[in-house]
């Protein structure tokens, strides 16, 4: 099996220089996927506190039939694509069903992380032989482009695990215009999307006692060292996070101990970090379903149905390019 794939657009180094010379300092989320990144966060997936995916995977499980059919999954040919597919652990779940009805259908899983992407691509081999896989290799803007205009058939695109929740407003009203812009009348977007509620769970699974989620956030500072040349200790900086419930938005930062200077042998340069000082590293959006359906409507999209879990914790919102 061949992955598809592009140099991605996104240069660390570029993001470093760019990112560290703002105050305050920041540096996108996507950095946060590396190989050890994409394996802290499979741990993270597991944890109690990260009710995310355990929800999901009950919508899936427990509605996947109307789901499907709700997609018009099996009236004629079509390609799922999968924006961040990672994993593809839930995905997993209605693609067995599909196969199992005998849908017609090819699956594009696209990923910014070429390691989770083979590793699903041959894990979806062993498990389901029969499965028609193009693996993508690329960043979600450049996806759209190359995604779009696939071939004739319908598409119908998953972008699950509050992925989206990852951008900003701005972001995201760009990502779907843009999205919407490049599809076809009737294609579909199933969007997973993490629900606001009590703002106690929403910091537990983005603070957990066993330190998965600090480590996931430093593992940014190792992946610098590692690739950057830099010279980070690890254990001068400290992840920091809080949810701000006006906003729903969970905003992640590391925190510099103390007053400290970082080289960075592949930039030939270094960057001064004082005591206290922020990184800011990620954002976590969490939106009701007046939101939801007003994204929607804003950037060119009729909502078509919602799917929710038995706690009302998530939600799946289908929507229909018009
Ligand atoms: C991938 N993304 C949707 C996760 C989230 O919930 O924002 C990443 C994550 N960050 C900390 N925990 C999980």
């Amino acid at each position: 099996m061949q992955i598809k794939t592009q140099t991605i657009n996104i240069n660390l180094a570029e993001a470093v220089r760019d990112g560290f010379s703002k105050s305050p300092k920041s540096i996108s989320s996507m950095f946060l996927y590396d190989t050890e990144g994409d394996r802290l966060f499979q741990e993270i997936m597991k944890m109690p506190e990260y009710y995310l995916t355990r929800c999901e995977e009950e919508i899936f499980h427990f509605q996947k039939e109307e789901i499907l059919q709700e997609m018009r999954a099996f009236d004629d040919s079509f390609n799922l694509l999968e924006f961040g597919a990672g994993d593809g652990s839930k995905t997993k779940i209605l693609l067995r069903y599909l196969l199992e009805k005998g849908a017609g259908f090819t699956y594009y899983p696209v990923d910014i992380s070429g390691h989770i992407l083979s590793e699903l691509a041959y894990s979806l081999l062993e498990e389901m032989p029969s499965l028609k896989v193009h693996p993508m290799h690329f960043e979600y803007f450049d996806a759209i482009r190359e995604t779009t205009h696939l071939n004739h058939r319908r598409n119908i695109t998953l972008f699950l695990g509050s992925n989206m929740g990852n951008f900003t407003h701005e972001q995201a009203v760009d990502f779907y215009k843009n999205f919407a812009h490049e599809s076809k009348a009737g294609d579909l977007l199933f969007v997973g999307i993490d629900r606001r509620k009590n703002p106690d769970i929403i910091s537990q699974a983005y603070d957990d006692p066993q330190g998965i989620t600090a480590a996931f956030n430093l593992n940014l500072l190792r992946r610098m060292n590692h690739e950057l040349g830099a010279g980070f200790d690890l254990k001068a900086f400290r992840h920091y996070t809080f949810y701000e419930p006006v906003s729903g938005e969970v905003r992640s930062y590391l925190v510099s101990q103390r007053d400290q200077q970082v080289h960075f042998e592949a930039l030939d340069t270094q960057f001064f970090f004082a005591k206290n000082e922020l990184i800011h590293t990620e954002i976590s959006k969490k939106y009701s379903p007046e939101e939801i359906a007003r994204l929607a409507k804003d950037t060119g999209y009729k909502v078509v149905r919602h799917f929710t879990d038995s706690r009302r914790y998530f939600l799946d919102s289908l929507w229909e390019i018009i």
